[in-house]
């Protein structure tokens, strides 16, 4: 199999375009940070070494997510806690989806992988151990043996862990002397009280705790971890799972402890709640939030810790963009069949210096769109949400009928931001659309004003318009953020003349957990 991956299937896709055909800024755009104009951080809003650090990884930047994909491998069974939202039959829900127990692998067969991973996939940036249990569990053993192989081989592969943080303050040495830049930190409450509802039982030095004992003992670790790390410079990410009635509110608290703390972002996650999948939560019909109210909670932490909202709650053996699940391509006996080439990490090299010339361009082109927004708007607009169908690289290349999520945005006369993703069944398979599935997609983007495709048929366009959801295809293959602020300039005239009306306080279905391959 060949070893460099041609770029020109990504082209061809319209995912990503060569950087002559890049839109340019008109005459007179002015410099606005992108922060100024509502979108993603970018190497305007934080220091030159932390851009460094998160400039390609898919989790810490929203940006990245649109271009670099992630590996997880599943070489940690053991946990020592047990969260009333986990059932150990499946991965850990802390950082992925329960559902579908991984291919457990142990570091030679982990690192096997991800070298045939890295040979064919060219937007691979980042290498992840998030379970099936807990990272650091057993001392860690398999993750750390994992990547001490895997930076003398592929020493620009990133390395990353997610930890419940119960171990973290022991292993924070060895995290530092294996570089691994990135940490997650799932950590729902700073409140005893509040974590003795969420964790029955916990393990801890030779003993098995419970009740509040081992929430507060639980607690005084996350935030000793927590506090470790950022004092040596290695970028945290705090998950927390949002369950409704029990840590909801007390996010708040969550994202101000952990701010003060040196956090670099704060991942709010819905609960995945199902008896199907046997957890006491589950069991005992505990819900998962809706769309408005996680939104509603990630909103009121705006202004504390910076938030993370493209998180896909993925497996632990996830490969690819966040948004897809390509593990079905990289099974056991498949990688065995592949033969693996010398390590040569040129794809990705060509790969990343187009990314950044693409990166280059744009700044210029949304400040321009957001400026002309601002001088044609003369009044008081509320800011919308709009679905767009993509399969990466910002832009909107995917047709209506093909999307498995539709990513969401928030558009206002003060930018384009990305708010979150809604999964759903694809509507068209084997040339024809499905009518039910239909309704499905209709219920998750129910409270967006327009949805943003490459292409969509006469059939479910009639039913979007009459569920007042206007299908939007004049800005097929161009950049989303750009096409929303045009499409906002547009709307705010239409609602000035009356021709349309604010669907302002609609409310949509998610579906939780991550998109799911089709394992063969
Ligand atoms: Fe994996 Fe997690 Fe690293 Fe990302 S996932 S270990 S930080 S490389 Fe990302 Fe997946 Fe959400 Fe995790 S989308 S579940 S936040
Ligand atoms: Fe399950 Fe992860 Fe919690 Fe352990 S830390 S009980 S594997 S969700």
């Amino acid at each position: 199999m060949s070893n460099v991956v041609s770029l020109d299937s990504i082209f061809g896709l319209g995912q990503l375009a060569p950087p002559e055909t890049m839109p340019t800024a008109p005459e007179g755009a002015s410099g606005c940070s992108s922060s100024s104009c509502g979108s993603s951080d970018g190497p305007a809003d934080m220091d030159p070494a932390v851009w460094e650090k998160v400039k390609n990884h898919p989790c810490y930047s929203e940006e990245a997510h649109h271009y670099f994909a992630r590996m997880h491998v599943a070489v940690a069974p053991a946990c020592n806690i047990q969260c009333n939202y986990c059932n150990r039959k499946y991965d850990c829900s802390n950082e992925s989806r329960p559902g579908v127990v991984s291919e457990k692998l142990t570091p030679d067969q982990a690192l096997k992988k991800i070298l045939a991973v890295a040979q064919e996939i060219p937007q691979l940036s980042v290498i992840g151990i998030a379970g099936p249990g807990d990272s650091l569990a057993a001392a860690g053993k398999n993750t750390f043996a994992t990547f001490e192989m895997l930076q003398k081989k592929a020493p620009d592969l990133k390395l990353c862990l997610s930890t419940n943080g119960l171990a973290l303050p022991e292993q924070v040495d060895t995290i530092a002397q294996y570089n691994i830049d990135h940490v997650t930190i799932t950590i729902n409450m700073v409140d005893p009280e509040v974590g003795a509802q969420i964790y029955p039982w916990i393990f801890y030095k030779h003993k098995r705790w419970t009740g509040l004992d081992a929430a507060k003992i639980l607690h005084e670790q996350q935030m000793l971890g927590l506090e470790m790390l950022t004092s040596r410079g290695i970028l945290v990410k705090v998950n927390s799972v949002m369950i409704p009635g029990v840590n909801d509110e007390h996010l708040l608290e969550v994202n101000k402890a952990v701010k003060s703390r040196g956090a670099f972002l704060h991942n709010i996650m819905p609960l995945i709640s199902d008896p199907a999948h046997g957890t006491y939560f589950g069991l005992n019909g505990q819900r998962g939030p809706t769309a408005q109210e996680l939104k509603v909670v990630q909103d009121a932490c705006e202004g504390g810790a910076k938030l993370m909202r493209h998180c896909r709650q993925c497996r632990a053996d996830a490969v690819g963009l966040l948004g897809e699940d390509r593990g079905d391509e990289f099974t056991a006996d498949k990688i065995e069949a592949m033969g693996i080439a010398d390590y040569d990490d040129e794809a990705r090299r060509t790969y990343r210096e187009h990314v950044e010339a693409e990166r280059a361009g744009r700044n210029a082109s949304k400040a321009a769109a957001q400026a002309d927004v601002q001088e044609s708007i003369g009044f008081a607009v509320d800011p919308i949400l709009i679905a767009v169908a993509t399969k990466g690289g910002e832009r909107i290349n995917e047709h209506f009928g093909h999307a498995k999520e539709f990513q969401i945005y928030e558009v206002g006369p003060n930018g384009a931001k990305f708010v979150g993703h809604r999964r759903v069944d694809q509507y068209c398979e084997g040339g024809s659309g499905d009518v039910d599935t239909l309704d499905g997609v209709l219920a998750a983007i129910n409270d967006c004003t327009a949805v943003f495709v490459a292409k969509i048929g006469g059939c479910p366009s009639k039913s979007l318009a009459d569920a007042g959801i206007e299908p939007v295809d004049r800005f097929a293959f161009d950049y989303i953020e750009e096409s929303a602020l045009a499409y906002f300039k547009d709307y705010a005239e239409r609602l000035g003349q009356g021709v349309v009306q604010s669907r302002a306080g609609q409310d949509a279905v998610i579906r939780t957990g991550a998109l799911t391959a089709r394992r063969a």
